[in-house]
């Protein structure tokens, strides 16, 4: 892929001098120099058959082929999206039923096929860049510039609604009711956005070509804010309910149906042990979450025999000496983003000058490292976490992990 040959080219070319950082004791003793790929080894924009794949099926839709692929609206021609209005009602907690004007059926050939949502999005098209991540798995799952048509402007086509209260959608499954995966957003998410907000929107692009059927294509909804469960694949169905219960497939296995992502730093996995002399490089990603970004940080603990396991909350790890972590620089944007990408036109970036709004960026992930120099012989364990805009460390202030994988990052490994 395009953007992948050339990132890689700019990453091995720059070389990176270490050991100025203010406040970061163990980096002002570095001396040598680090190739940037090794310091960031993620890629901004993360290849599509390279994120790590969250899907249920039996057979996973994109094990599908051929004719079953087509009988499954799984190709661009083939692709249909239904959207009808919820008949439920229930004695004392529903009283009436939702009703839109215009229902879209298979049935009567009024389904929007792939042609019907590029042509809106020729008019009304967003673009945004998002870090994907399942709420039970700590890794972000990778990062993708996604783009669509807003979900309000595919809703507007419905005409006059009456008595919706949630805003539902379903990708493909097969016929078994154990397979159906359903999220939803409120009537006010689906419909509004509030200034400087991101909409919902239907996703029929990843990086700057069709969406993959690995990673939910031909179309995909995407939920900025949220974690991966929102964002369901291989989309076909949206259903306007007057139940204002949040009936999300997700919420049935004790998950917080409601959560944001949450602003927190995850260590790459990595070698476990080291030779004394040699520079030891860590690094990680970090989410920028509900709560904003202001730093990473790591503390760095010799583990003497018979030390105990600290958790997160205990007064060692709390009032730990944390030190700084160096953030990835902000990218060249023509470096990473597909050929002729105009920044202007992707949400988060300024519509004027072609800025971004932010870096990190919202709801994006951003690597970060640190060097560890002239370490002793011994065992030892290096933890990272974020700080919010708040000032809150990780995991706190919400560390319900059943509302995002946010305990605070380890690592173990020996120095010989
Ligand atoms: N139709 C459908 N959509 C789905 C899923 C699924 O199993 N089926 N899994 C969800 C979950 S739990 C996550 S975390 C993300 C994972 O997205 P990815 O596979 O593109 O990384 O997709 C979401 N969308
Ligand atoms: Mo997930």
């Amino acid at each position: 892929m395009k953007i992948n040959r050339r990132e890689a080219l700019r990453k091995t070319a720059a070389v990176v001098t270490v050991g100025s950082a203010v406040g970061n004791p163990v980096n002002v003793q570095a001396r040598g120099m680090v190739p940037k790929e090794k310091l960031c080894p993620h890629d901004v924009l993360t290849e599509a058959s390279s994120f790590y794949d969250v899907s249920r099926g039996n057979p996973k839709p994109y094990s599908l082929k051929g004719q079953q692929l087509i009988a499954a609206g799984l190709t661009q021609d083939s692709w249909r999206l239904e959207i009808k209005s919820d008949p439920f009602i229930e004695e004392g907690i529903v009283k009436e039923p939702a009703s839109i004007a215009q229902q879209f059926t298979k049935a009567d050939h009024s389904a929007f096929k792939f042609e019907n949502l590029i042509e809106l999005g020729s008019k009304h098209g967003v673009k945004f860049i998002k870090a994907m991540q399942c709420l039970n798995i700590p890794q972000p799952l990778g990062q993708g510039l996604w783009e669509g048509v807003p979900l309000s402007v595919v809703l507007r086509e419905c005409g006059v609604m009456k008595n919706i209260r949630r805003v539902y959608f379903r990708g493909f499954h097969n016929n078994d009711p154990k397979q159906i995966f359903q999220s939803s957003v409120s009537y006010t998410q689906a419909m509004e956005t509030p200034p400087g907000e991101l909409p919902v929107f239907v996703a029929y692009r990843l990086n700057g070509m069709p969406i993959s059927l690995t990673r939910g294509g031909p179309v995909r909804m995407i939920v900025p804010w949220a974690h991966g469960f929102k964002s369901i694949k291989w989309l076909q169905e949206i259903f306007l309910t007057n139940d204002y219960r949040i009936n999300d497939t997700y919420a049935l296995n004790n998950n917080d149906p409601e959560s944001h992502l949450k602003t927190s730093a995850y260590l790459d996995k990595g070698a476990t042990e080291f030779k004394t002399g040699n520079p030891i490089v860590i690094t990680g990603q970090a989410i920028n979450g509900y709560s904003g970004l202001d730093r990473v940080e790591y503390w760095l603990r010799k583990l003497m025999p018979g030390a105990k396991r600290l958790e997160d909350n205990s007064p060692e790890v709390k009032n730990a000496p944390w030190r700084k972590c160096e953030l990835a620089d902000e990218p060249k944007w023509p470096d990473v983003l597909p050929e002729a990408t105009d920044t202007r036109t992707i949400l988060g970036f300024d519509k004027d000058t072609g800025q971004a709004n932010s870096w990190p960026l919202r709801y994006g992930m951003i690597s970060f490292y640190t060097i560890l120099e002239d370490l002793k012989p011994g065992r030892y364990e290096i933890r990272a976490r974020t700080v919010d805009e708040n000032g809150f460390p990780q995991p706190e202030p919400r560390n319900i992990q059943k509302s995002g994988k946010n305990e605070i990052s380890t690592r173990r490994f020996t120095v010989i």
